[in-house]
């Protein structure tokens, strides 16, 4: 259809109930996880701290999120970092360890109705019988994961609305079977399970998940990951709620917003799904980590206070502000669809309420990082939107709008403007291209940002940490776990970070890493120095340790880190300079006086200027020349070869000498 205004023609959109409402809203939602992707922002100072979780939890004020999806940890790399566990071993349990369980008590502060999700992406290795595959013992996986849920409640009051299974992994239907009635059994009824958070060529299998009456039952909704907002016709049509249970993982400039304004429309208007899941929640992890700032935000410098809100916060207030999770979303072609000359609206209810959320976004304007997107054309257009059944009363709508401009002009985004005005039960809007317009009854006070955020500095120098203020089982500020769980232990008055994974996890990444590691600091650090305690336990010691400094390439690159190494081997005399995490490239082998002795403190330090690299062991010093191969700059690291414990205390780093 197409009304005629004055001199302008625009295509003509019914919003109405009259014919039934489409799918239930289930909310938009961001992942903390998969992993280590807020570990500096537990680190932050305060008032930026509260500033921050405001800016992503509380109602009608920043992103506003409606749901929060964590990792449940598994001592092995997943993404950013390792988050530890629950269970290192089945006799090594504590519901203390990590930052996921104190960012869900700040996020129920803010929003007590915001619903939390889990899942899993690396696996201690006692869950599969220290083999690679988690579902050998499908019972024994249920009681690790109920033992979470249970650990939620018991221990934190946090109630878990739904999990999961595997991150893209292979999914397992006995295991979901067994899950649901472990649930059950264990008084867990509401918590639903959403799965198998696959992408690409795997849903050709999907179906497979409805045939089974049992286990379609055992499900609430398919969640699918990075879907390019499209869904095989057999999954849209048969019913089931559909997810983007992952999604977005895009630099979070006005492109990674742009993009986050199309998936959140057309997660919907192409593929039926109802709730999308922003990878990540917040980039809260070293910038030289993997994926760089795919967050709704980002808060990389706890030292200073300093944080930015990227418009990819805005674009989720859009929505958010202005319907809740148990709405319904209209048909297609009553309230939902496409555009005429290009971009999409979506029409919400809860059969009194009313949002119209409406992208212009171009392609280029909004490409995410995967799938693909295939090329569409965006024009400057007018709309009009013609209202009946329970809106034909309607006679005005709030209005918010976010420009994009990519010409130098910045972004106005979440700007309140004066009310659109309904005549005749007609609305009509000039609609600029790169825009998101959110018409609504509901009212919400429109942008409003703290004042006076810090400047960004670099880390500190010079920097020490003696782990004495922490409780035990917590991971120590800016220490960033990469494979393997390092959490301060206290014992006989003394207080030290301790690695505690003693065998292989059921890896995320590829395959499970040679070395347990942990990294801090500056990727950008050349001459820097620093000592550290070091001390391996004769019971379940690990077998080598290293120190490094100028190291790099960690997350799922874990083993093929460079850096300038010194490894020390319990027992024994001897030591080795390489230059790589996996001594592939062995710079220099040394001999210590006395053998490096189990059960006690050794002091280690290293200091690199230039192209000289010096190291002490205890008493023993030696220096070396740098030759080819040697890395020129990265964090200072340290762990262990193999698993087992290792004891770390008394960090100093300094820069140059
Ligand atoms: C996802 C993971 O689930 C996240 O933990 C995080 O690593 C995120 C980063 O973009 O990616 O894993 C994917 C990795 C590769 C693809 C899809 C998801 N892929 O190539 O399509």
């Amino acid at each position: 259809t197409v009304c005629t205004i004055g001199v302008l023609t625009a295509d003509a959109y019914k919003i109405t109930d009259e014919f039934g409402v489409g799918r239930r809203f289930d909310g938009i939602g961001g992942l903390s996880g998969g992993g280590a992707t807020s570990k500096l922002l537990v680190s932050y100072p305060e008032p930026q701290r509260s500033q921050i979780l405001d800016l992503l939890f509380k109602q009608q004020h920043g992103a506003a999120l409606q749901i929060l999806k964590v990792e449940i940890g598994g001592d092995g790399q997943s993404t950013d970092g390792s988050e530890s566990s629950h269970m290192h071993e089945s006799w090594d349990e504590s519901y203390h360890r990590g930052y996921e369980w104190w960012l869900m008590k700040e996020a129920k502060k803010r929003n007590p109705d915001i619903l939390l999700s889990a899942l899993s992406w690396a696996f201690p290795g006692w869950v599969g019988d220290y083999g690679s595959d988690p579902y050998k013992n499908v019972s024994k996986l249920a009681y690790y994961t109920v033992s979470w849920i249970k650990g939620a409640k018991e221990v934190h009051n946090l109630t878990i609305d739904f999990i999961g299974i595997w991150n893209e992994r292979m999914w397992n239907n006995d295991y979901i079977l067994e899950l649901r009635s472990s649930l059950d059994r264990n008084g867990f009824r509401n918590t639903k399970i959403v799965a198998p958070d696959t992408f690409g060529m795997e849903y050709s299998g999907f179906e497979k998940l409805f045939e089974n009456a049992t286990l379609r039952n055992a499900l609430y909704a398919i969640g699918v990951h990075y879907p390019g907002t499209e869904l095989p016709r057999n999954m849209r049509s048969n019913g089931v709620p559909l997810w983007s249970s992952e999604d977005y993982s895009t630099f979070n400039d006005d492109v990674g917003a742009g993009c986050w304004a199309r998936i959140l429309n057309q997660n919907y208007v192409n593929g039926n799904m109802t709730s999308t899941i922003s990878w990540n929640l917040i980039a809260s992890y070293y910038s030289a980590l993997p994926y760089e700032r795919d967050g709704l935000m980002t808060a990389m410098h706890p030292w200073s206070g300093h944080y930015t809100i990227d418009n990819p916060i805005w674009v989720t207030a859009h929505t958010t502000h202005f319907a809740s999770v148990g709405w319904n979303y209209l048909k297609h072609g009553k309230g939902s669809g496409k555009l005429g000359a290009g971009g999409s609206f979506v029409s919400l209810t809860n059969g009194k309420d009313l949002t119209i959320v409406i992208e212009t976004l171009s392609h280029n304007h909004s490409i995410c990082i995967r799938p693909s997107l295939p090329a569409y054309n965006v024009a400057e257009q007018s709309a009009t939107f013609v209202f009946s059944g329970s809106f034909s009363a309607i006679k005005k709508l709030q209005l918010y709008t976010t420009r994009f401009f990519f010409d130098g002009r910045s972004t106005v985004p979440f700007e309140k403007q004066a009310d659109a005005i309904i005549t005749d039960s007609k609305l009509t809007l000039r609609l600029a291209v790169d825009a998101v317009y959110t018409l609504s009854t509901i009212v919400s006070p429109g942008r409003v940002e703290p004042k006076d955020i810090p400047a960004a500095s670099d880390f500190p120098l010079p920097y020490s940490e003696n782990f004495d203020s922490y409780a035990a089982d917590e991971e120590p500020h800016y220490l960033a776990q990469q494979n393997g769980a390092w959490e301060v232990v206290k014992s006989e008055g003394e207080s030290f970070v301790r690695q505690k994974v003693l065998n292989h996890e059921i890896a995320w990444c590829g395959q499970s890493f040679a070395s347990t590691a942990a990294v801090i600091g500056d990727a950008k650090w050349r001459d820097v120095s620093i000592s550290i305690r070091v001390r391996v336990p004769s019971s379940k010691g690990a077998n080598t340790l290293f120190a490094a400094l100028r190291s790099s390439s960690y997350g799922c690159g874990e083993d093929t880190s460079t850096g300038l190494f010194l490894w020390l081997n319990p027992n024994t005399t001897t030591y080795w300079i390489s230059y790589d995490i996996a001594s592939l490239h062995i710079a220099y082998i040394g001999l210590l006086p006395t053998p490096f002795q189990l059960d006690q403190w050794h002091t280690a330090s290293l200091s690199v200027v230039g192209s000289t690299f010096s190291i002490g062991i205890d008493s023993h010093s030696i220096s070396v020349a740098l030759g080819k191969g040697a890395a020129s700059h990265g964090f200072v690291a340290f762990g262990s070869q193999g698993y087992g414990y290792s004891d770390w205390d008394d960090l100093r780093v300094e820069s140059g000498v």
